[in-house]
């Protein structure tokens, strides 16, 4: 029998989708390392460019699809309205709805909760796809997308990939990732650590000192490794937590440390201006470089094929940049405060440990940041 994952990428074939953009959500990793056997599909950098680049292949006459997490949708409701749903275009959207069945993540809970609300107030018709069962409402669904010009998303549960048997391609050999020959390598320096392995290395620096920490098993294994109460650890609200530095280094005296990743990074570059504009003489990012989502699968990023972080950073305004990969090198760059915002680029292999969920209530963990902030700034 075909998993669940095979059935519905067969009804997308079916009904003609011959475009797919996609961001990983654990969940649909089966789905979408699968897809790869029968699509042309794109991975995005943030859910929202998706949207733009969907309506670009629609006027160019394909079938677009996307599959995200419904925190991804948060991002792209500007543009669905004010491009997709204007100008009438087909986009069919696989969302993975987290938050409401089986969730181990509480942050996920609000976005999840608020989906359908969210998808009636915009006005876009939706499906919930809670079992192989209701496939029939997509197969019904899809025609009319493309025929009609519309926008539909379909709101995928957990449940449906419960016991699938299908197996999952760690690195998808035939997404659409062409680079350029001209493309500014990231020179990997010949990293030997995991993030786990990076975040080791860093505790003797990080030790008693205001961390705010990416999402996903950053975070969990910073709370392995260094738990302490100067760590904000983010649980959700992917790409901000260079932002949410930011907001914390302009209001203390102290050094503040920001363990970013590359695919937060890319969803959200701008902000690497902002820092350098603001200029806080005590903000330091430390950009852990897996080329990976890791935290949903290890799907790869750009950071593989065609971007350095680095020179990515210097290009946004950054003077002090560093890119080291051993721990003695690691220490050595972050030492020494800059008279300006310091961008560290840590080139890491991808892997994830098997770091635990952090137990402390998210509110308790808010206070005790807060209660060192005020006691040291
Ligand atoms: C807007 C949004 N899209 C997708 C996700 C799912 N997601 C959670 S963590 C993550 C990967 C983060 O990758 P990176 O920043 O490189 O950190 P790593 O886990 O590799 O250390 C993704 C895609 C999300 N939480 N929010």
């Amino acid at each position: 029998m075909q998993s669940a994952e095979e059935d519905l990428l067969s009804i997308l074939k079916d009904a003609g989708v011959d475009f797919l953009a996609t961001l990983p959500c654990d969940r649909v990793k089966n789905l979408i390392a699968l897809s790869d056997s029968m699509f042309q599909r794109l991975p995005l950098t943030r859910e929202e460019e998706g949207v733009g680049i969907c309506a670009g292949a629609a006027l160019g006459g394909r079938r677009p699809a996307m599959i995200i997490q419904n925190s991804g949708f948060g991002n792209m409701v500007n543009a669905l309205l004010s491009l997709t749903q204007f100008y009438e275009l087909p986009l069919a959207l696989f969302i993975s709805h987290r938050g409401i069945y089986k969730e181990g993540i509480a942050a996920q809970v609000p976005m999840g909760r608020a989906m359908e609300g969210l998808l009636k107030g915009a006005g876009i018709d939706y499906d919930e796809v809670n079992t192989r069962e209701d496939f029939h409402s997509i197969r019904e669904a899809l025609p009319r997308i493309f025929n009609e010009g519309r926008i539909h998303a379909f709101l995928l549960s957990p449940a449906l990939w419960e016991g699938s048997s299908a197996t999952f391609a760690a690195a998808p050999a035939s997404c659409v990732c062409h680079v350029a020959p001209s493309c500014p390598q990231s020179s990997p320096a010949a990293s030997t650590l995991t993030r786990y392995g990076v975040i080791r290395a860093l505790k003797p620096l990080l030790r008693n000192q205001v961390v705010i920490c990416n999402l996903g098993v950053p975070a969990k294994e910073l709370h392995e490794l260094l738990p302490q109460p100067s760590n904000f650890y983010m649980l959700g609200s992917m790409g901000m937590v260079t932002p949410i530095g930011l907001g914390v280094a302009l209001t203390t005296r102290k050094r503040v440390f920001v363990i970013d990743g590359d695919g937060s990074l890319l969803m959200n570059p701008g902000t690497l201006a902002t820092v350098s504009l603001a200029a806080p003489e005590n903000l330091t990012l430390l950009a852990i470089d897996n080329a990976s989502y890791g935290s949903t699968g290890n799907q790869p990023t750009c950071t593989r094929t065609c971007v350095d972080l680095e020179l990515l950073a210097r290009g946004l305004g950054f003077a002090h940049t560093a890119k080291v990969s051993t721990p003695e090198d690691i220490l050595a760059a972050c030492t020494e405060q800059p008279k300006g915002p310091l961008f560290v680029h840590i080139p890491a292999m991808p892997g994830n440990s098997g770091a635990s969920n952090i137990p402390t209530d998210r509110l308790e963990t808010k206070r005790r940041f807060q209660t060192f902030l005020s006691a040291n700034s």
